[in-house]
């Protein structure tokens, strides 16, 4: 594979020609199939240029200007030029662009503020929240108290009175909002009123819509939350990684919280790689781009609709959506095999009141950041679409041969790394 002018591999191969392999291999699997995963994308050549600097050699345990080690006049430069562009992006106060993901922030805005035991309240992890919003299985639902909302049976939307309930009853010390897999616009300035009534602190982890923010086709969580948690490789399209945002009041808390609450030494290669992520999102480019995700989405889910797979609360207003796959006669993990073998990569995911177990799941979830990235719009996405209902409804081999064709045809047209062999 040649050398794509933003990676020396030939040092890789020199030194270790089975990991060399491996990631070339990976970088063949990004260019060739099609990627649904909602939380995933595709940086750029710069960012990734980025990632690969001596900037990972270097501690910096600290903050810009009070670090505990010498030699970070050029570290803290890049640190500071990814907090001011992020305040200008999203107007937050304070900005912390050390966590290394989006568990680390969310762990650091429980601590700055709670004590072990505390009651936090999430949404449902069946319903489409987060493992971190107090799922038993992750440190949130063993250290704290938890109570959840969801969405109603109705119409799977966010039953902003139940949450109100909920919380008039629990007296929550953090109420918190953001989900992994739900398709619609969160009304924050509800959650705002709930929070204040019942005196709970307000936590948006925006991770999975935080771009969209920045490209400016979604409402902005800073102007409602007392923090906001974040990752910066998903729809924001920069490193793997996290931020957190808060009100200058609650800014020493944070602060203290990642380090030396939570972690070490930041990682500054990434917090550089974050930076230059944050510069392309301020580009009007980015604005367009992020304007394709959600049409994009929208096209895609008419679509199936169309052809008889049901999404989960009617439509999408982001850039993912779930498609209850029972429509069809298939569990999630048939789906998501079946289109693997034809070369589309997608999650099974549990839709709200699912009777099969999450292993198996009643439905998928897709998301148009990642072929957003590779140039497709809503032609290329109905198509996908299209595509991914047919290898659902025919499991012949035929069906299967001339989706694999097509497949082939629309990757060699969007591919993320097409200067790469
Ligand atoms: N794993 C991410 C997702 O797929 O939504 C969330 O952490």
């Amino acid at each position: 594979m040649s050398n794509p002018g933003w990676a020396d591999w030939q040092a890789v191969e020199k030194i270790d020609p089975e990991a060399a392999e491996a990631i070339m291999a990976e970088v063949h699997r990004e260019n060739t199939k099609i990627e649904l995963i909602a939380s995933e994308n595709f940086s750029s050549t710069a960012v990734l240029a980025a990632l690969g600097t001596p900037l990972t050699n270097k501690y910096a345990e600290g903050y810009p200007g009070r670090r505990y080690y010498g030699g970070c006049e050029y570290v803290d430069i890049v640190e500071n030029l990814a907090i001011e562009r992020a305040k200008q992006i999203f107007g937050a106060d304070h900005v912390n662009v050390q966590p290394h993901a989006g568990a680390q922030a969310n762990v650091a805005a429980y601590f700055a503020f709670l004590e072990p035991g505390d009651t936090i309240m999430g949404m449902e992890l069946a319903h489409g929240g987060h493992l971190t919003h107090g799922s038993p299985v992750s440190f949130s639902g063993r250290l704290f108290k938890v109570v959840s909302y969801g969405v109603s049976k109705d119409d799977e939307t966010i039953d902003y009175d139940q949450v109100a309930d909920v919380a008039r009853r629990e007296r929550p010390k953090m109420l918190v909002a953001g989900y992994s897999a739900y398709s619609r616009i969160w009304d924050f300035a509800r959650f705002k009123a709930i929070a204040e009534e019942v005196g709970a602190l307000l936590l948006v982890d925006a991770a999975h819509f935080i771009g969209l923010v920045a490209g400016g086709v979604h409402p902005n969580p800073v102007e409602f939350a007392d923090i906001v948690t974040c990752t910066t490789h998903k729809t924001l399209r920069g490193p793997r990684g996290a931020m957190i945002m808060c009100r200058e009041e609650h800014a020493k808390a944070i602060d203290k919280a990642v380090f030396p609450g939570w972690q070490g030494g930041p990682m500054m290669h990434s917090i550089a790689a974050k930076a230059v992520a944050f510069k392309e999102a301020q580009s009007e480019d980015f604005r367009s781009y992020s304007k394709q995700v959600v049409a994009n989405a929208a096209a895609m889910a008419q679509t199936f609709s169309r052809e008889g797979l049901r999404i989960v609360s009617g439509k999408t207003e982001n850039h993912l959506m779930l498609v209850d796959v029972r429509s069809v006669n298939v569990t999630g993990k048939e789906a998501e095999a079946r289109l693997d073998e034809v070369g589309i990569t997608a999650n099974k995911n549990a839709i709200p009141y699912d009777p099969e177990k999450p292993f198996i799941a009643s439905g998928i979830r897709v998301g148009t950041p990642a072929i957003t990235t590779c140039g497709m719009k809503e032609t290329e996405a109905s198509e996908v679409a299209r595509l991914i209902a047919t290898t659902l409804k025919d499991d012949s081999e035929s069906a299967k041969n001339e989706v694999r064709a097509r497949v082939r045809e629309l990757t060699e047209r969007f591919r993320p790394y097409p200067d790469v062999e």
